[in-house]
C-alpha cells in the first residue's frame, strides 16, 4: 500500500470511517441538557458527543514521544492559562517578549487540543512535529491510551465550585454565540448544579477525573505533575519554576536574575491575555462549533462561586467532594474561599 510521509501507515487503519463512528457513537447513552453540546456516556465519562470519534482515534493512534508534553485539565480549570505558560516557557529562547506568538495567537492556537487534531478524517502524524511538542487534552485518565503514558503529563485541576460556575457560564455563552435558528433554551443554573453534583456534566464525573490523575501523579511523580489553579494563582512564579523543571527546561541562574520567570508570568496573566485583540474576538465558529476566543477569558478569579451559589449549594458540593475523595489524600478544603 502506498504511504504518504504525512500519515502513519498502514493507511486504512488511520481512519475511522464515518460509518463506524456513527454506529459506535449512536450506541452510547446520550444526554442533551447541556446545550449546545450533547453528551454521550463513553467509558464511564460524559463526553461531548462531537469529540467521541476523536477520543476513539486518540485511543488508537496517539503515540507521543517521551519528550512530548501533554497538558490535561478538567474543562474550565485553567487550560488556557496552562497552555500559555507552558508554550511561553518551552519556547522562551525562540521568541522575544515584544514579538511573541502569544500576542497574536490564542493559547489554544499555540497548543492544540488532541481532540481537535484527531477530529479530522485523516490521522495526523505527530512525529513530524518538532520534539518536544506540547499537546493538550480534556481526556480523563482511564481514557488515555497506554502509549500516552510515555510522555510527561501536566494535570491542572480547580475547586469544583469554581469549575462548575465557569462551566455553566461557558455553556451559556456558547449556546448564545453558536445558536442559529435553533434558539435552544439555556440550562438553568440550579438544574446544571444538580447535574454537575450527580456527575452528569461535560467530562464528568468531576471527582473520577481528578482522582485518576491524582493517583497517577502519586504513582509516577516523574511523569505526572499535578497542579491546582488556586495554588498557581497564589504563587504563579514558584509554580512556573516547577513546571519548567518538570517539562525539562528549568530556568538558569542568569534567567532568574534577568526576571524571565516574572516576564512569562506577566505575559500569560489573565489581565494581559484578555486585553489582546486576538483573545477579545467575539466571533464563534459555527462550522466547527467553536465558541469565541473571548469566552475563555471571563473573570479568572478564585472563589467567584460565592456570587452564584448559595451557602447550601456550596456545602452540598463540598460534602460530595469530601466523600468522593475520602482516603485519597486529595482535598479541596483549603481552596475554598468563604465569603
Ligand atoms: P477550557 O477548559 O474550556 O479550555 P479554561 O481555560 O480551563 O477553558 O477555562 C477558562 C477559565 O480559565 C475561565 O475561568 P472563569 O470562568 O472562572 O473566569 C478563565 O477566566 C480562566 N482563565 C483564562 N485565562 C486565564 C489566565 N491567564 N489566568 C487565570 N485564569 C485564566
Amino acid at each position: 500500500m502506498a504511504s504518504s510521509p504525512n500519515y502513519a501507515p498502514p493507511f486504512s487503519q488511520c481512519f475511522l470511517s464515518p460509518r463506524n463512528q456513527l454506529t459506535l457513537q449512536h450506541q452510547l447513552p446520550i444526554f442533551n441538557d447541556w446545550s449546545p453540546f450533547s453528551l454521550r456516556h463513553y467509558q464511564s465519562f460524559w463526553m461531548p458527543a462531537m469529540f467521541i470519534p476523536a477520543c476513539m482515534a486518540i485511543q488508537s493512534h496517539f503515540n507521543p514521544r517521551p519528550s512530548d508534553i501533554l497538558l490535561v485539565t478538567s474543562p474550565k480549570s485553567g487550560t488556557t492559562w496552562l497552555k500559555a505558560l507552558s508554550f511561553a516557557t518551552l519556547h522562551r529562547h525562540s521568541f522575544s517578549f515584544s514579538d511573541h506568538p502569544l500576542l497574536s495567537n490564542t493559547p489554544h492556537q499555540c497548543v492544540p487540543f488532541l481532540e481537535s487534531l484527531f477530529s479530522h478524517r485523516t490521522i495526523p502524524d505527530l512525529n513530524v512535529l518538532p520534539s518536544p511538542t506540547i499537546f493538550a487534552a480534556h481526556l480523563p485518565f482511564p481514557l488515555l491510551p497506554q502509549s500516552a503514558l510515555s510522555c510527561r503529563i501536566v494535570y491542572l485541576c480547580r475547586d469544583p465550585k469554581d469549575t462548575f460556575v465557569s462551566l455553566w457560564h461557558f455553556f451559556e455563552r456558547s449556546r448564545i454565540s453558536l445558536s442559529t435558528e435553533d434558539k435552544s433554551e439555556g440550562l438553568d443554573l440550579n438544574k446544571a448544579f444538580q447535574l454537575f453534583s450527580q456527575g452528569m456534566a461535560p467530562g464528568g464525573p468531576f471527582w473520577d477525573r481528578v482522582l485518576g490523575y491524582w493517583k497517577e501523579s502519586l504513582r509516577r511523580p516523574e511523569k505526572v505533575l499535578f497542579l491546582r489553579y488556586e495554588e498557581m494563582m497564589e504563587d504563579p512564579v514558584s509554580h512556573l519554576r516547577k513546571l519548567a523543571e518538570f517539562i525539562g527546561c528549568p530556568f538558569s541562574t542568569e534567567e532568574e536574575k534577568n526576571g524571565v520567570v516574572e516576564d512569562i508570568v506577566k505575559l500569560c496573566s489573565f489581565d494581559n491575555l484578555r486585553e489582546l485583540k486576538v483573545n477579545k474576538d467575539n466571533k464563534a465558529s459555527l462550522e466547527d462549533k467553536r465558541p469565541p476566543p473571548s469566552s475563555f477569558f471571563r473573570k479568572g478569579k478564585v472563589g467567584d462561586w460565592v456570587n452564584y451559589l448559595s451557602m447550601e449549594m456550596a456545602e452540598s458540593l463540598d460534602a460530595i467532594t469530601k466523600e468522593k475523595l475520602h482516603g485519597s489524600g486529595l482535598s479541596f478544603e483549603s481552596s475554598t474561599v468563604l465569603p
